[in-house]
């Protein structure tokens, strides 16, 4: 196509488009139509955002019935390129999965003593704050804006679900600065978001209480919400994470988590605002000589007997892992068990426990096993069709208000790169992408990422690049896997260096919960009914069985839910000791493969993208290497059993 003539046409001529006339024909047509009812997902007041794309004779009209939605089109044609004027004739309709398709920003606008500005941030500074107030300067927020735009994502949270005393002030007097950011967020469709403290009511409000069940608090939390709308017409709701890690919450009055919920649903009801609910509440002062309580467990016991007692604009976000974002965890059975409450999945795209956006690690194939996960076995729904508002059946809708959609933990900060590691940005490219459609291949998300990103001169990827980039990033996630905390028992992490490089027993006598329970002779977590904390009791069948046999339980898996011998013998036929070998020493060759496929694209990569992606696996081998001799020493030292193969072991 020589020259491309686009235009916008329908209701949007009134607003400054260009008119289109009978006899033009333009090559790219996009026309907001009020009254295209007819596109599911596309009305107005939904922010669901689909639209109709109509492909004739090599031209091209995008239809869709609001701004945003039209927005999400047009960015489809980007992401198409010529294809999407070459294709054969077609009349396609694209609607969102998920009508809630989120991004949480852990971002504080004072510097934390420890956490830093944005809690688990490996991107630099916020994008939002900066010397403890709101940016001047929020262009760099509209750009975002655009990004997030162009994979669909439609809603910011901008503060830290942990709401320091500063922060918690965004809710009252900072509320003209909260309203520059949604001004700076609104040209792409993003809606602004807050995360609330609970104890508003009494901190902020000089309230002698914050009980969710007090006529002052409930008074004193509708009158917020009223200021913030008032500011914010278009504001998105409330996010809040109560009686966790130290958060207020409702149990302080002997209320549950459906009682404070439905608090500030009552609030922001008349304005059409939504409450995400933080599923993750559990004991973070145990005594770790306590076997008997089991962190997994917690969210479940807490949320499941609520059911159907949630307000139908409040949703329960959950977690995907019943532990924490773990690199391998089991999925939540929260998920499966609350078919008459709006659920939605919590993905953390900033790698905490995945390599602090100094390794590689393309998370794509890993949300997609959460997504693609189907609790009540091969015929019933999967966590991406529960999400979206189904129940067992997955073609029956339980929830009329339509699911509750998608959150995640923002990667992104005042970096050059956004995030840090440049290749980190296709995480949140993928996550996007998977929230729109959460049946996409990550592999061919990743595909459309890379084309994206590395152009050549002609505009499309050198084959070279393109083939060196999925042989860099295709199994990253597994890479990671394969030098850190073996078949899902999680953590192992260091406590003092924020979770980032090994130390095998730096949680193990800790409050946290999160236990491994290695000693001379096995390692794992027992949570079977059997004989352990009678976790896997909590998933319907088939997983319910499937978990609790040592016979059918996946190798991935087996020490997130058995505590099995160093001799146990895996479905893969090694050994659980040989295995620990096997996989560390595998996965730092890995990375020794990655730096020599990367380094060989020198000269086709813009050289600062490429000089830090270069730092970036220099580092990503000494820690690999760290983790593997680590690992390696700690279980030959408790076992005893030496490497088949004789590798250096210290
Ligand atoms: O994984 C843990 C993190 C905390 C975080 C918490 C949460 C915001 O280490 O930094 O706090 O999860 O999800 O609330």
């Amino acid at each position: 196509m020589a020259t491309l003539r686009a235009e916008l046409g329908g209701a949007a001529s009134a607003h400054g488009g260009a008119v289109v006339g009978p006899d033009d024909s333009p090559d790219l047509l996009l026309a907001l139509e009020p009254s295209a009812r007819d596109i599911p997902g596309a009305g107005p007041d939904s922010s669901a955002g689909g639209f109709r794309l109509v492909r004739d004779d090599g031209r091209v009209t995008v239809t869709a019935s609001s701004a945003t939605a039209l927005l999400h089109g047009w960015f489809h044609v980007v992401r198409l390129g010529a294809a999407a004027f070459d294709g054969p004739d077609a009349d396609e309709r694209h609607t969102p999965a998920l009508g809630l398709r989120m991004l949480d920003h852990w971002d504080n606008v004072d510097v934390h003593p420890y956490m830093g500005q944005v809690e688990r941030g490996y991107a630099g500074g916020s994008i939002f704050y900066a010397d403890g107030r709101v940016r001047e300067d929020l262009s760099r927020v509209t750009t975002y804006a655009r990004l997030l735009a162009a994979v669909g994502i439609d809603r910011v949270a901008i503060n830290n679900v942990n709401v320091h005393a500063r922060e918690a002030r965004l809710l009252t007097e900072d509320l003209p600065e909260v309203a520059r950011i949604a001004a700076a967020l609104r040209p792409y469709g993003v809606r602004t978001h807050l995360a609330v403290s609970f104890a508003a009511p009494m901190t902020l409000g000089g309230l002698p209480t914050s009980d969710p069940l007090d006529d002052g608090v409930r008074a004193w939390w509708r009158e917020a919400a009223d200021r913030v709308w008032a500011a914010v017409p278009d504001f998105g709701g409330f996010l809040v994470k109560a009686d966790s890690e130290g958060q207020p919450g409702p149990f302080a009055y002997g209320r549950d988590h459906a009682d404070g919920a439905n608090l500030l649903a009552e609030a922001v009801a008349p304005h059409g605002g939504v409450v995400h609910w933080r599923a993750f509440v559990y004991n973070h002062t145990q005594d770790w000589r306590d076997r008997a309580t089991d962190r997994a467990r917690a969210a479940y016991d807490h949320f499941a007997p609520l059911d159907g007692r949630f307000a139908d604009n409040v949703v329960v976000q959950v977690k995907h892992g019943p532990l924490d974002f773990q690199t391998r965890e089991a999925v939540s059975p929260v998920l499966s068990a609350m078919p008459r409450t709006r659920i939605a999945l919590e993905l953390q795209v900033t790698q905490e426990y995945t390599g602090q956006q100094q390794h590689v690690c393309y998370l794509g194939p890993w949300w997609s096993e959460n997504l693609s996960f189907r609790p009540w076995g091969h015929d019933g729904a999967s966590v991406a069709d529960v999400v979206a508002g189904h129940g067992p059946d997955a073609a029956r809708p339980v929830a009329a208000s339509g699911g509750g959609g998608i959150a995640a933990v923002s990667n992104v900060g005042d970096d050059a790169f956004w995030t840090g590691h440049p290749l980190a940005q296709a995480n949140l490219y993928a996550y996007g992408r998977l929230a729109w459609d959460p049946t996409l291949d990550p592999t061919a998300v990743l595909d459309e990422w890379i084309s994206l990103t590395f152009p050549g001169a002609d505009g499309a990827v050198a084959p070279r690049v393109h083939d060196t980039l999925h042989a860099v990033m295709d199994d990253s996630w597994r890479t990671y896997e394969s030098y850190t905390a073996p078949l899902g028992v999680g953590f192992m992490v260091s406590p003092l260096r924020a979770h980032y490089g090994p130390d095998v027993d730096g949680y193990e006598y800790s409050k946290w919960g999160t236990y491994h329970f290695a000693d001379r002779d096995g390692i794992g977590v027992d949570r079977t009914r059997a004989t352990g904390t009678g976790f896997t009791g909590q998933y319907p069948a088939p997983w319910r069985d499937v978990y609790e046999d040592l016979a059918t339980c996946p190798d991935e898996l087996l020490l997130f839910f058995h505590h099995v011998p160093y001799a146990h013998v895996l479905h893969s036929g090694t050994t659980v000791i040989q295995h620990v070998y096997d996989t560390h020493f595998a996965g730092v060759e890995r990375v020794r493969d990655t730096i020599a496929a990367w380094e060989s694209l020198s000269g086709s990569i813009p050289a600062d993208v490429d000089a830090r992606v270069r730092e970036r696996l220099a580092e990503q081998l000494r820690s690999a290497v760290e983790w593997r001799d680590q690992l390696t020493t700690y279980f030959f030292r408790k076992s005893g059993v030496p490497d088949a193969r004789g590798r250096t072991i210290y």
